[in-house]
């Protein structure tokens, strides 16, 4: 993979249309950074924003998994920490967020856009439900760029879905107390499993709900 590296960009995903795929561009600010629905991502200097370009793979859900298992245990390699996956798209320590996940799907390829929060100040509306790792060190988070990048690589080998799925799930909030908010319907029930296509199932009583969009909370942990 080619690596480019930049100081300020509106956005590593939308600049990332223009690179080929195989591309890694690496950005010390955003100031365009965006999650789903064109949401602010708040990246400020100290930060981790990073987009890799990617071949179209049937199911570019995948890509995020992959993005969400990559960077989770680079946190956990490098800091010991360990985070939680939440489906679709983001890692959280303790009930903060401090990484997110946006895959865009262009014709013949599919940005993978990851933001992780390290030493970058928050704005204050973000405070109570955003983290930051925090470290003393500088070079802590270029470790993490490079152990996030070997982890992403070793799963694009061989998008082994049966592999990346359970990796997922024994690192995800299932089990967990959930309200999911889709376009027209509210769910709330426990997050019990992921399907074959990484489409959440929430189970309420006896149903068993799939949840193919949307935004999930967690209520209350198991
Ligand atoms: C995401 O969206 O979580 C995907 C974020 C992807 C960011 C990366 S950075 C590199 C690449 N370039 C980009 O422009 N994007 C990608 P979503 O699930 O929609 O969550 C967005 C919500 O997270 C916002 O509405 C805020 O509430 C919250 N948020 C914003 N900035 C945050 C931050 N730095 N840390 C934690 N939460 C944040």
């Amino acid at each position: 993979m080619k690596v480019t590296r930049l100081k300020k960009v509106s956005s590593t995903n939308d600049i990332a249309k223009d690179y080929p795929i195989g591309s890694v561009i690496i950005a010390e600010v955003q100031t365009k950074g965006h999650g789903r629905f064109r949401r602010g991502w708040s990246s400020s200097k100290g930060g981790i924003y990073i987009s890799l370009v990617l071949p179209m793979i049937d199911k570019p859900q995948f890509y995020t998994f992959i993005g969400c298992i990559s960077a989770l245990k680079a946190i956990r390699d490098v800091t010991g920490t360990k985070a939680i996956i939440k489906w679709p798209n983001d890692l959280y320590l303790k009930s903060k967020k401090v990484c997110g996940i946006l895959t865009i799907n262009e014709e013949d390829k599919s940005i993978v856009g990851i933001g992780i929060n390290v030493n970058n100040a928050l704005p204050g509306h973000l405070r109570s439900k955003a983290a930051t790792l925090n470290f003393s060190s500088r070079s802590d988070k270029e470790l993490i760029i490079q152990s996030l990048l070997k982890h992403f690589k070793s799963y694009l080998k061989s998008i082994d879905e049966k592999q990346i799925l359970a990796d997922w799930k024994i690192n995800s909030f299932l089990g967990s107390k959930v309200e999911a908010k889709t376009l027209n319907n509210t769910i709330q029930g426990i997050a019990h499993d992921l399907d074959a296509d990484g489409f959440l199932i929430i189970k309420t009583g006896n149903k068993k709900i799939r949840v193919i969009e949307g935004d999930v909370s967690v209520k209350l942990k198991r």
